[in-house]
């Protein structure tokens, strides 16, 4: 018998050209000397130039590369996508810098229509429905569900003590015949609680203190407006001089509290459900992978495909994005050491069981709530990337023993567990894989986070994020201790200034935008996989999908506001952006 190495890979230019052939195999199928010794080369060369580093305390660990031109050539951004990622931020400040010039050469900046200078050829359908309704609280209620960041709402039994609101003081806000003691026990209030954001380090730009509060929000679901906002209160500790914001407070005072609670949204949106929850966590599974297991691996080649162009993302993001001078410097609130330890004292409480779909909506109360597409399309989408996943791993793991016995795919999980979330004891995944079940959620949880969980936090970004009052990233202005203080000068000195404006709506447009070389969740383009039985599974897999993208375009016929960012055919099969 001739020796075939299963996997050859060389470069050409900057393009990646990969022969496989050959079957996928663990340790345990490889039974010839010069493949055994072969394997082991490979992961030691691969050790060697994919590292481990601690940007910073508290936080997952990442690849140590201070600038993308420090990453091995394979994990970079093919020449397509880096032109275009470097050329589409240029375009959109240029055209926002001109808007800015029209403004301030006459122009006013006094009252919210104002933001529709900004607002000319950037645009969306739903960032346009958005600038119309934004004012309006089934639309506040709607995006808790559907919107960016549809994470953050949960079942409320009983009222935090800290939020004080009494019966009498939502009682216009409820169905005829009912009181808000009779809905805390059917279950129809929620709760947006940013705790999490009380007492985080503001940002200073260009020498004026920005600021952030922590509201406390209560929600309705009124059988008949859906779910609305009834009553919020800006700050964690109540007393007299944290008012509790209600619906029939003067029309100004009741948009500016929801607005301190949009701005909150904005932070825990961008820095804990995308950046920290997504990217940062796939990253360690991305680096534990390329230093773990050998090319020829079946979980290398399952999970290959899901981690193309994370670690040069994401190494961008920290040199540009979060930096001591990145974007957050200059326009967020968080900006400066707040972005850090927001994301500390997220890292701590995060745990395995919330990035998994159904414990997620269990553990938050809210597996009734109508309407709430996020949560329907998740499901079936964890579905079907759950069953994929199970059929591989029981191609190539006959038994559980068969786990217990990979020393390369035990080493992968060590690296996760002990280097990448080494500083988070609670996060409750174990140092060891002991069955094909464990495994199989394990890969699951991988592939949904950098496909389905990634795409319903980024791709929404421009459409509810470019209407800056909507979702504003600062406040230039404390927030209010009193309702009689909510003028409209306030509100707009409050919301981000034309400059900071110009850049949020720029950046969420290079990010939000479909990606020029995507590939969309579950198409193999490098045909790591050979062999006829996971070639089908792929194809079923690929069906289910199908279904899925059919089922979804169907449900959203003739609806006004369509939800179709976990579309399968616009969900991308890694986080690239
Ligand atoms: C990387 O040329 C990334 O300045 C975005 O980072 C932007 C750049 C670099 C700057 C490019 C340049 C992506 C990884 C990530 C992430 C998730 C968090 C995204 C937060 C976006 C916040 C928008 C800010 C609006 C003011």
């Amino acid at each position: 018998d001739t020796v075939v190495f299963p996997c050859y890979r060389w470069l050409i230019g900057n393009v990646n050209v990969e022969i496989r052939q050959g079957k996928a195999k663990t340790l345990r199928d490889e039974s010839i000397a010069q493949l055994l010794a072969h394997r082991r080369t490979e992961l030691q060369e691969r050790q060697k130039i994919y590292r481990w580093q601690t940007w910073a305390p508290g936080v997952p660990r990442c690849i140590d590369a201070k600038t993308e031109a420090d990453l091995p050539q394979d994990s970079r951004f093919e020449n397509e996508k880096r032109s275009d990622f470097e050329h589409s931020l240029q375009y959109a400040l240029l055209e926002l810098s001109l808007k800015k010039l029209v403004i301030m050469f006459g122009k006013s900046w006094s009252d919210l229509d104002d933001f529709k200078h900004i607002f000319w050829k950037l645009r969306s359908p739903i960032a346009e429905y958005c600038m119309e309704h934004w004012k309006e609280d089934w639309f506040f209620g709607y995006q808790c569900l559907n919107g960016s960041n549809p994470r953050m709402i949960q079942r409320c039994n009983k009222l935090p003590e800290n939020f004080p609101v009494t019966s009498d003081m939502v009682q216009r806000s409820m169905a005829p015949r009912t009181n808000m003691e009779k809905e805390l026990k059917e279950g129809n209030i929620y709760l947006l609680d940013y705790a999490i954001l009380d007492g985080i380090p503001t940002n200073t730009i260009k020498d004026k203190p920005q600021y952030i509060a922590a509201p406390l929000c209560l929600l309705y679901q009124h059988p008949d407006n859906g779910l609305i906002p009834i009553a919020i209160q800006l700050e964690q500790t109540p007393g007299l001089n944290t008012p509790i914001f209600l619906p029939r407070d003067p029309p100004l005072a009741w948009l500016l509290a929801k607005i301190w609670v949009r701005h909150a949204e904005f932070q825990v949106f961008q820095v804990l459900s995308h950046l920290l929850r997504t990217h940062l966590v796939i990253e360690v599974f991305c680096v534990a992978t390329l230093r773990q297991l050998p090319a020829v691996h079946p979980i290398y080649k399952l999970l290959a495909p899901h981690l193309r162009y994370t670690l040069e993302i994401n190494t961008r993001g920290r040199s540009q994005l979060i930096s001591a001078d990145g974007i957050f410097k200059r326009v967020v609130s968080t900006g400066g050491d707040g972005v850090l330890v927001l994301a500390q004292r997220e890292f701590k409480m995060l745990t395995y069981r919330s990035l998994q779909p159904y414990n997620d909506f269990s553990d938050r109360g809210v597996s009734q709530l109508p309407d709430y597409f996020y949560r329907e399309h998740s499901l079936m989408l964890w579905e079907a990337i759950h069953s994929f996943v199970s059929g591989m791993v029981s191609l190539y793991y006959q038994s559980d023993h068969d786990v217990t016995e990979d020393t390369e795919l035990q080493a992968w999980i060590g690296d996760i567990t002990q280097k990448g979330m080494a500083e988070l004891p609670s996060f409750g995944l174990p140092n060891k894989l002991s069955t094909r079940e464990e495994l199989s959620n394990l890969l699951a949880v991988v592939i949904f986070t950098s496909t389905v969980q990634h795409a319903a936090t980024n791709n929404g970004q421009f459409d509810w994020c470019s209407w800056v009052p909507n979702t504003p990233c600062t406040m230039r202005q404390p927030p209010p201790t009193e309702k009689s203080a909510a003028t409209m000068e306030m509100i707009m000195a409050s919301l981000p200034d034309v400059s900071q404006s110009c850049l949020q709506m720029a950046i969420t447009w290079h990010l939000g935008r479909a990606q020029p070389d995507a590939i969309p969740l579950g198409r193999y383009t490098e045909e790591h996989f050979t062999e006829a039985q996971a070639v089908e599974l792929i194809s079923g897999f690929r069906t289910e999908l199908e279904k899925i993208e059919a089922n979804i375009l169907s449900q959203n016929d003739g609806l006004e506001l369509q939800y179709l960012f976990l579309l399968p055919s616009r969900i991308e099969n890694s986080i690239t952006i």
